[in-house]
């Protein structure tokens, strides 16, 4: 009655941004992200008679309620597919920087689902084990597998056709994903609390709605035909566009930094030097810089000139879910 799982984080290329059911996690637009190589969580759940309560350690540290109680409600979900009743030790091991805009929730969540199913003895498919994994957060149903993968919004009120497909293999297409981190401190509004407040108060929010329905096709396009450039202009339109939204809110609030616009200057000057490189941004100030492989080297040395970047993670496509 004990598992162990790996799952990696995610970035998206094409933005989740809105839900259409809060509960169940249901978005209102479909997304597209990498499965990152460098990044993952590893969780280990064991259920146990003989407790009383749910149990959570990350990174070796005992957590309070509050951190607790997340990772319980996501096991009641678990228990109730199997009518199981027993509590559980949680073990996480996060290999995520905790810092703004990286998505911890994406790679633990998904590790969640997996070690909690199997310790079950549930052997849940990929398509089943994403919408366990969606129930806990959003980008975690996507990490479920590797390389490029499409969240597909779904149209059922009970979530049954919202889940993720894998898209593109890890190894199918390799491309370089900078991590330029700026600054460590806690985001001041979490994406849960800024999409909410984006949906309901934004006048952008429809025009997000349309203009990401046509970037998914065009990127979709752009992954068949390994078409770089067509990728990232979508891309960092998409993200632009995502931002805007926030800006339309009430009260209205960003994520950018002085620094974060330093970054993308830079990316701009790079590709008006013929430099193919684009920019996207999540709900913090970081911000994560695509390129080609053969260009890598050439963006990480421009990027590190910047006096207000602190660190540079150089990431590409990596695994889907593993079971230790
Ligand atoms: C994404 N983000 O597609 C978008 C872009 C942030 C900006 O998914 O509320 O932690 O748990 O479903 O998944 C981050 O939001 O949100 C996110 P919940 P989640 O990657």
């Amino acid at each position: 009655m004990k598992a162990t799982a790996k799952a990696h984080t995610n970035i998206a290329l094409i933005k989740y941004w809105g839900k259409r059911n809060e509960e169940l996690i249901l978005p209102t637009n479909s997304s597209l992200s990498i499965t990152l190589d460098l990044f993952y969580t590893e969780t280990t759940v064991e259920f146990d008679e003989r407790l009383t309560t749910d149990i959570f350690y990350l990174n070796g540290e005992e957590k309070g309620t509050d951190e607790t109680a997340k990772v319980s409600r996501f096991l009641n979900h678990v228990r109730k597919l199997t009518g199981d009743t027993r509590f559980a030790i949680v073990s996480s091991q996060n290999h995520v920087p905790t810092a703004a805009g990286f998505a911890s929730s994406a790679s633990g969540y998904a590790a969640l689902a997996a070690a909690s199913s199997k310790a079950l003895g549930l052997e849940l498919d990929g398509k089943e084990l994403s919408k366990l994994a969606r129930r806990g957060s959003g980008s975690a149903c996507r990490s479920i597998y590797g390389g490029f993968v499409e969240w597909k919004k779904g149209v059922k009120e009970d979530g049954c056709d919202s889940y993720a497909v894998p898209i593109l293999d890890q190894k199918a297409w390799n491309l370089s994903i900078l991590s330029v981190m700026i600054e460590s401190k806690q985001k001041k509004i979490l994406s849960r609390e800024g999409m909410k407040r984006t949906v309901q108060t934004s006048p952008f929010y429809d025009g997000w709605l349309k203009a990401t329905e046509q970037e998914l096709r065009i990127a979709k396009k752009a992954i068949e035909k390994r078409d770089f450039e067509m990728l990232g202009e979508t891309l960092e339109k998409n993200a632009f566009k995502m931002h805007a939204t926030t800006l339309g809110a009430d009260p209205p609030f960003f994520y950018w930094q002085p620094a974060t616009l330093e970054i993308i200057d830079c990316v701009q000057h790079l590709r008006s030097q013929g430099l193919l490189a684009y920019v996207t941004i999540d709900a913090g100030p970081n911000v994560k810089v695509i390129c080609q492989p053969d260009d890598e080297r050439k963006v990480f040395q421009t990027l590190n000139e910047i006096d207000s970047v602190k660190e540079i993670f150089v990431c590409h496509p990596g695994p889907g879910i593993s079971y230790l």
